[in-house]
């Protein structure tokens, strides 16, 4: 990568296929940090729910997903800084913006273990979770195994990104397919396409664009890394406190990777010791998300 056409598409259709660009050392890497974290390697808070007695796959067959890793992991930072990915993200992330230079800032990693019978995620965009100012928000979703229709791909809808429409969410009630997150509605789903991928690639997307992913019905896993990252002039008024006014707030648990931090001079927030586990199958309740708290108020009362 990447060319301006590949550029051009990525503005016109809101995703793009970069294939084989993490090597099989750097999946098996990935594939040993996810047991080594649940596991407890890092001190921290937030995964001592396991027992010592279960097998490795036992223990990643209770994991959907875990939230920001990397707050614990320096396996999962160096992954945030991947030279391949990092490349593409410096020509795609703000590239509908003028004036962009490249400069990338991350601060969001996910981990899908997503084991047999491990539910979707419905249709949704990633910015109506994370609002970027200038819609710059770029998911690299990197596949750690072959993302199959059986184990519970991604599908994606071309092109609809393009207005920066945020479509409204609601109970979807199909809690045998997909996880408990509301889905998005009100558009047509007629153009959506499946994005099956080889272990090694990777799918980068606008926060816009409307995807989601099916159940997986294999009896393996289908792992994947999601990173999110966006341009680093845009302030991020994300993980907010109440008396925060909204214009000036500017989450900095961030991580830059490409060009220059313009807001460097305001510092870094260090992340807390603690990452999130997602363990839902199916849910009938909106209240029972599924996730293992971990054991202080603080927690509670954020998650
Ligand atoms: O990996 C999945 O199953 C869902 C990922 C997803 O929707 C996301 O990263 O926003």
């Amino acid at each position: 990568m990447k060319n301006n056409s590949h550029i051009e598409d990525y503005i016109s259709n809101g995703y793009l296929i970069a294939n084989n660009i993490i090597s099989p050392n750097e999946l098996g890497l990935l594939k040993e940090e996810i047991i080594q974290i649940a596991k407890g390697k890092y001190p921290g808070k937030g995964f001592n729910v396991f027992s010592d007695q279960l097998t490795d796959n036992e223990i990643l067959s209770q994991i959907l997903a875990v939230h920001q890793p990397h707050y614990l992991s320096p396996v999962l930072i160096d992954f945030i800084k991947q030279k391949n990915i990092t490349n593409i993200l410096s020509k795609i992330t703000g590239a509908h913006l003028p004036f962009w230079e490249g400069n990338v800032k991350c601060m969001q990693s996910m981990y899908f273990v997503k084991g047999p019978g491990m539910p979707g995620n419905n249709w949704h965009q990633d910015e109506y979770a994370i609002p970027t100012r200038d819609r710059s928000l770029t998911a690299a979703w990197i596949a750690i195994d072959d993302a199959t229709l059986d184990n519970g791909c991604l599908w994606v809808i071309p092109k609809s990104h393009q207005k920066g429409y945020l479509y409204p969410k609601h109970e979807h009630g199909e809690y045998d397919d997909y996880d408990y997150a509301e889905s998005a509605y009100g558009f047509n789903e007629s153009h959506k396409i499946p994005v099956p991928m080889k272990a090694g690639d990777v799918l980068f997307f606008n926060g816009y664009l409307l995807h989601k992913s099916e159940k997986n019905t294999t009896d393996t896993f289908r792992r994947a890394l999601a990173l999110h990252y966006m341009n680093s002039y845009s302030l991020l008024p994300w993980d907010m406190i109440d008396d925060d006014p909204i214009a000036l707030h500017d989450f900095r648990k961030v991580i830059q990777v490409s060009g220059q931090d313009p807001y460097e001079w305001k510092g870094y927030e260090k992340p807390p010791r603690e990452i999130f586990l997602r363990n839902c199958k199916t849910h009938s309740s909106k209240d029972d998300k599924g996730i293992f708290y971990r054991d202080t108020d603080a927690t509670k009362e954020k998650y």
